[in-house]
Parts: C-alpha cells; sequence; structure tokens
C-alpha cells in the first residue's frame, strides 16, 4: 500500500498544480509606464526619468550606469494556510549605448535583479558584435535609438522573473548595472514595470490533498 501510494502520488500532485494553475487568479500589485514622468517614493537610489527619445523609448526610469535603484512594495494579502504568494516581475529592459558583453576588457557588462540579498536574474547584454549570457535577440535592435550617436541600442520587452517572499516583510526589488563606463558610453533603463501575484498551494498541502483524493477514491471502491 505505501509503495503504490508513493508511485501514484507524483501524479496527483501534478493534476492538484495543473487544476490550481488553471482556476489561479492572477493580481496586479504594482504597474508603471512612467509615462507620468515622476517616480513615486516606492524608488529608491539616484533614481531619474528620462523623455529624451520617446519615439523608441517611452518616457522610462533611467538612465543609470553603475548604479541600483530598488523598488519597495508591501506583499500581497496573505494567501492563508497551506497556500504561498507566487510573484511574476515583467520589465523591458533598455540596454543603451556600447554595451560589450562578456568581453573581458570592457565587461563583462552585466544587469542584474535582486530581491534583498538573493539574485533573481544576472545576466551580460552587447550592442556590440561580442557575444552575450541573455539567451534571446532584443525585441528591437540593436540600431541606433538615442543617445549617443555613435553605438547602437536594444530593446528586450517583457523579461520575466519568478519568486516567492516572506510574508512579513517589504519586497525589495533591486535592478543593478555593473562593469559599465560613464554615463555617455554604456547606460540602462527600465519600462514597464508590472508585478503580478497568484496564491497557488504549497507542495505539502497538494500532496496531501492528493493522498485524501485518492485514499477517498480507495475507499469509495472497496
Ligand atoms: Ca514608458
Ligand atoms: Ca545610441
Amino acid at each position: 500500500m505505501g509503495l503504490s501510494l508513493s508511485r501514484l502520488i507524483p501524479g496527483v500532485l501534478v493534476a492538484c498544480v495543473a487544476a490550481s494553475a488553471a482556476n489561479a487568479q492572477i493580481h496586479t500589485l504594482y504597474e508603471n509606464n512612467f509615462e507620468s514622468g515622476r517616480l513615486g517614493s516606492e524608488w529608491t537610489g539616484p533614481t531619474s526619468v528620462d523623455s529624451h527619445y520617446q519615439r523608441y523609448f517611452s518616457v522610462f526610469n533611467g538612465r543609470y550606469t553603475n548604479d541600483t535603484i530598488t523598488l519597495s512594495l508591501d506583499p500581497a494579502p496573505n494567501p492563508g494556510a497551506g497556500k504561498y504568494n507566487l510573484y511574476t516581475l515583467r520589465f523591458d529592459l533598455y540596454v543603451i549605448d556600447s554595451w560589450d558583453g562578456n568581453n573581458q576588457a570592457y565587461g563583462p557588462d552585466t544587469f542584474a535583479v535582486s530581491l534583498g540579498n538573493t539574485k533573481l536574474f544576472l545576466e551580460t547584454f552587447s550592442n556590440q558584435d561580442t557575444n552575450q549570457t541573455y539567451a534571446r535577440r532584443p525585441d528591437a535592435g540593436p540600431y541606433q535609438m538615442g543617445f549617443n550617436n555613435s553605438w547602437k541600442d536594444s530593446i528586450y520587452r517583457n523579461i520575466a522573473v519568478q519568486f516567492t517572499a516572506p510574508q512579513d516583510q517589504k519586497l525589495k526589488l533591486s535592478f543593478t548595472g555593473k562593469n559599465l563606463q560613464s554615463m555617455s558610453d554604456e547606460s540602462w533603463g527600465i519600462d514597464n514595470v508590472r508585478v503580478r501575484y497568484e496564491s497557488v498551494p504549497a507542495p505539502g498541502a497538494a500532496a496531501l490533498l492528493g493522498m485524501g483524493g485518492l485514499l477517498a477514491a480507495r475507499r469509495r471502491r472497496s
């Protein structure tokens, strides 16, 4: 009995998780396209808003070089026993001017996102003929969109990062550039920042639910 249960549970678990994902409601905790031209007090660091080249970049949160800016948010409401909040951060990244990707002499030119001290995203980007770690092509670029006329620029839309967080403290999401040169040579910005969440069953709860359902089914058959 113990053996057959343990063999069956993985399938039951998958079914439970799939059912809950289909029913789960996705809520918006935060979204900002920065078209108002100002950052709220939820943003800290050397904050700035740029509107110089709106044809490509609209109004955005930037520009920065080797800086860290932080978005602080109250966590989503407690989802209740046996559940947790699964968050998804989405944003557009503007990679501006002469980023060198993995090049060791001029880089590696890195962009990172952290939750508190935990790295959620760490990739290099290039607007040159050099390799980068981020695995997909930009949605626009690289070509000259603005700022330094000598260098191309790129737009990566809808970068998505999933995470969970403690219920009893603020979410602190940090965005950081590293190994970059001066603002006129390598800079970045972010736009269309969205934080959404859904409450999903904790794995333990799903397994228990699955086992309960299985035992009930067995009882009915016997
Ligand atoms: Ca914008
Ligand atoms: Ca440029």
